[in-house]
């Protein structure tokens, strides 16, 4: 094992960090003992759940953790952000225990939330663990082992501070099942794009996976992109804050959830190239000569221009999504930002 002068991990090599930092929720099946390691340590954990139109799912995921903290105390608290879903998704989570809060109320000086990423970095306000855990509401077979094998690691483990959830992503269309088919944005976009700009993070499996934790501490430092970008901001600006050794990731088995059009999954890639994109060009490492973001821009870059054939005939539809940078909540619950 390589450390630096703190004693920290230092890796020397993706493929040496893989080895050392990959996990299986099996190892940490004992929840009685994790629960007891958790207590020994003092810390509390928040779950946060952010969801829309959840409402055929976030039943059982709560029932899940609820029903797992019965064995063992392993989540303090249970949060649902919810995007005001029409479909009943406060009421059903509400009904199962969990605390709910509409993600347009929380922090409502910033205006109206701005999708997904928004929504997570808002819950930071009212989270109240030492650990913070993120996990998709619209799992369809949410199992105890992703709250225990994503807090695994980061119990377990000195010198991890943030945990990616990996599993398998089966892609079910009428009959047939593809067992690794699903996750087309990280195989497509995400992955090929760490390659060739951030090599360091291509040893995760699943990048854009919503189950993760880190010390709250940790995420309050880093400024939280919004919509479908968060995921990838996270993990650059993770790793870029704490290191690739404190990072670590864990086979959580099988999951299952649900699957976008072709055409949605093609904005979400665009969310996370724009996200990467505009790292790079803090980095200094992409030069462009205006700045999308200026209102003089011949392209605004919040537009996305989608040419399509329809029955119809040709249609250039334009989507509209703002991608904001919200700023580290530290320093907004310190009131030295606005
Ligand atoms: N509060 C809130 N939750 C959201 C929003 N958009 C998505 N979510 C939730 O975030 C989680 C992940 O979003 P999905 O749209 O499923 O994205 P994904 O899992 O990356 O995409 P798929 O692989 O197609 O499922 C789900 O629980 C969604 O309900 C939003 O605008 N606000
Ligand atoms: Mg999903």
């Amino acid at each position: 094992m390589e450390t630096n002068e703190r004693g920290t991990y230092a890796p020397t090599s993706v493929t040496e960090w893989f080895e050392k930092r990959s996990y299986d929720h099996e190892e940490f099946e004992d929840v009685k003992k994790l629960a007891r390691h958790k207590r020994e340590l003092g810390l509390t954990v928040s779950l946060v759940l952010p969801g829309r139109n959840v409402a055929d799912t976030i039943g059982g995921i709560v029932g899940e953790v609820m029903a797992l903290n019965e064995q063992a105390p392993l989540v303090d608290q249970v949060m649902v952000v919810d995007a005001d879903s029409a479909d009943g998704t406060a009421r059903v989570a509400a009904a199962n225990g969990a605390e709910v809060y509409s993600e347009n109320e929380l922090l409502s000086h910033y205006g109206d939330a701005h999708g997904k990423g928004d929504a997570m970095w808002r819950s930071l306000s009212v989270a109240k663990g030492d650990l913070v855990m993120f996990a998709d509401a619209d799992t369809k077979d949410f199992k105890p082992q992703f709250v225990y094998g994503t807090l695994g690691p980061i119990l377990s483990v000195s010198g991890v501070r943030f945990v990616k959830g990996a599993f398998r992503r089966p892609f079910k269309s009428n009959e047939s099942v593809q067992q690794d088919g699903g996750g087309r944005v990280t195989e497509l976009t995400t992955k090929p794009l760490f390659n060739l700009f951030y090599p360091e993070l291509t040893g995760f499996v699943q990048p854009l996976a919503g189950e993760f934790i880190a010390d709250k501490e940790l995420f309050a430092s880093i400024p939280f992109l919004t919509g479908y970008a968060v995921e990838t901001g996270i993990m650059i600006d993770v790793y870029k804050k704490a290191g690739l050794g404190a990072m670590a990731q864990v086979d959580l088995g099988t999951r299952q959830n649900r699957h976008q059009p072709l055409f949605d999954l093609g904005k979400m890639s665009y969310s996370v190239l724009r996200a990467v994109a505009r790292r790079l060009r803090q980095d200094g490492r992409l030069r462009q000569l205006r700045d999308p973001s200026s209102p003089d821009s011949l392209f605004q870059f919040s537009d996305y221009l989608h040419a399509v054939a329809t029955s119809a005939g040709l249609e250039l539809r334009e989507h509209v999504e703002e991608l904001v940078e919200r700023p580290p909540m530290a320093e907004v619950l310190a009131g030295s930002r606005e």
